[in-house]
């Protein structure tokens, strides 16, 4: 079996995914708002040797016919947050290894300035940033915020294509990796590696040089996890690492095929695009005590919530559908994907069990063992590269995945020890030996 890769799920934000978990007495995210929280989680991955920590990001909010839900406020569903890219920033001073993986989105953001930004973290970070590339999950309410008209789901992919090609022309062709000379005896830079940059297209505009000079990575390891055919067809052409959703070996393996056909359709090695499932757990000395810890999870949870959490990733109002109404009869412009996944189910089915884990799926809920033979066969049946944990209650549930299922994953040699001295994240992910993009990236083509 091969050696998996292991992320961090974490979401500055009190709850994450659409769960309400924060009462349960052993949650601390309450205190996301702190930056000792955030040391704390930060180290806890690097002493086990995570390969990245993921910080999840939206900029809208739960809406229910143009109303926010006071549950919302109340159970802190979506408000408030804190901004991922300075929690990164401020992480990259208390870290030497751990990889940074930050979303950022192409529907709000001007990629420009955002192109500096990241360009700056992985310079500092000495290339261990990663880009989360999000059409934006919350966009409906998210566009209002930003005074925007909303942009269909499928032309949010096609913004996501145009803003890659402007940022990339920044990162990898604005300034050659070798311009900076920095010799006080002759120049700084050399006039000769520094590129004027043209960008006009469909959405996006820019004329200008690089604001920021070539980072370790140039362009930060990309991240996505479309699940439309949009959405795959984009993280086919330019992902290196494709999020999943969780669910049975079958639909895992579905997802992956369709992931690694789609790096085939765009002139990709399959193997060039790693595919990680978000994967939950619920720890216990036996299984019979690990469904007793996760019901008390699930009590800690006020199941009026549903409503406003779904809402929230779909636009859609459950609680208007009569509930034997198919989930086939729905449609969003928001996620597809949150409505696709439930073919077969009504909308009362979904009613009743949605806080039982929000936009992902349950959790394995077992012993150590139990939990790591689930890992393995996941990973084997559904040809998996690894996976990104993601926690029931923070960071209780990082710590007993730690100390009992990591051990156990070490000891079958599917996870290392130790991370490799200086080595970027792109190389620790991809094993490719180099820190820059492979030369068939799309991303490539604008380097001189
Ligand atoms: N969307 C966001 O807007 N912000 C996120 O931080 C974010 N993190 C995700 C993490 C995982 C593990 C997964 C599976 C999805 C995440 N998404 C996030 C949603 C995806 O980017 C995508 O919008 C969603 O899967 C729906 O895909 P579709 O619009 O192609 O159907």
């Amino acid at each position: 079996m091969r050696s998996l890769k292991l992320g961090l799920f974490e979401n500055a934000q009190t709850n994450a995914s659409g769960t309400a978990t924060w009462r349960h007495p052993d949650s601390r995210r309450h205190l996301f708002d702190t930056l000792g929280y955030w040391q704390e989680v930060a180290r806890l991955c690097e002493d086990a040797k995570l390969d990245f920590l993921f910080l999840a990001d939206a900029w809208g909010w739960s809406e229910i016919n143009g109303v926010r839900p006071p549950i919302a406020t109340e159970e802190t569903l979506d408000l408030p947050r804190l901004d991922p890219f300075v929690i990164a920033s401020a992480l990259l001073a208390s870290t030497t290894d751990l990889g940074l993986v930050v979303t950022g989105s192409v529907l709000v953001e001007p990629p420009y300035a955002f192109a500096r930004r990241l360009a700056t973290l992985d310079q500092l970070s000495g290339g261990r940033l990663g880009w989360n590339v999000v059409t934006t999950g919350t966009a409906d309410t998210a566009v209002k915020a930003f005074g925007m008209d909303m942009v269909a789901h499928d032309d949010r992919y096609a913004m996501a294509e145009d803003f890659l090609d402007l940022v990339y022309k920044y990162w990898e062709g604005a300034w050659e990796p070798d311009a900076l000379e920095k010799d006080k005896a002759g120049r700084f830079a050399d006039p000769a590696k520094v590129h004027l940059v043209e960008h006009r297209g469909p959405y996006f505009r820019s004329h200008g040089y690089g604001n920021t000079a070539r980072s370790p990575q140039g362009t930060p390891v990309l991240f996505q996890a479309g699940a439309s055919p949009a959405g795959r067809r984009v993280g086919g052409r330019h992902g290196e690492c494709m999020f999943v959703g969780s669910g049975s070996v079958e639909q895992l393996a579905g997802h992956t095929r369709a992931i690694r056909a789609e790096a085939v359709n765009a002139g990709r090695k399959a193997d060039e695009v790693k595919v990680m499932s978000a994967f939950s757990c619920v720890v216990g000395a036996t299984t019979s005590d690990a469904e007793r810890r996760w019901q008390r999870i699930l009590d800690a949870q006020r199941p009026e919530v549903t409503v406003a959490s779904y809402a929230m990733f779909t636009g859609l109002d459950l609680s208007s559908y009569a509930p034997d109404t198919p989930m086939t009869e729905l449609s969003t412009e928001m996620s597809q994907t949150q409505v696709a996944r439930f073919a077969g189910k009504t909308v009362g089915d979904v009613l009743a069990d949605w806080h039982t884990h929000g936009v992902g799926a349950r959790p394995v809920v077992g012993t150590a063992e139990e939990i790591a033979d689930e890992i393995c066969a996941l990973a084997e049946g559904a040809d998996l590269d690894g996976f990104l944990l993601s926690p029931t209650v923070q960071p209780a549930s990082t710590v007993e995945f730690v100390e009992s299922v990591l051990p156990i994953l070490r000891e079958r040699g599917v996870f290392r020890g130790e991370y490799a001295d200086g080595e970027s994240l792109r190389e620790r992910l991809t094993g490719s030996g180099d820190r820059a993009l492979p030369a068939g990236h799309p991303a490539a083509r604008h380097r001189h």
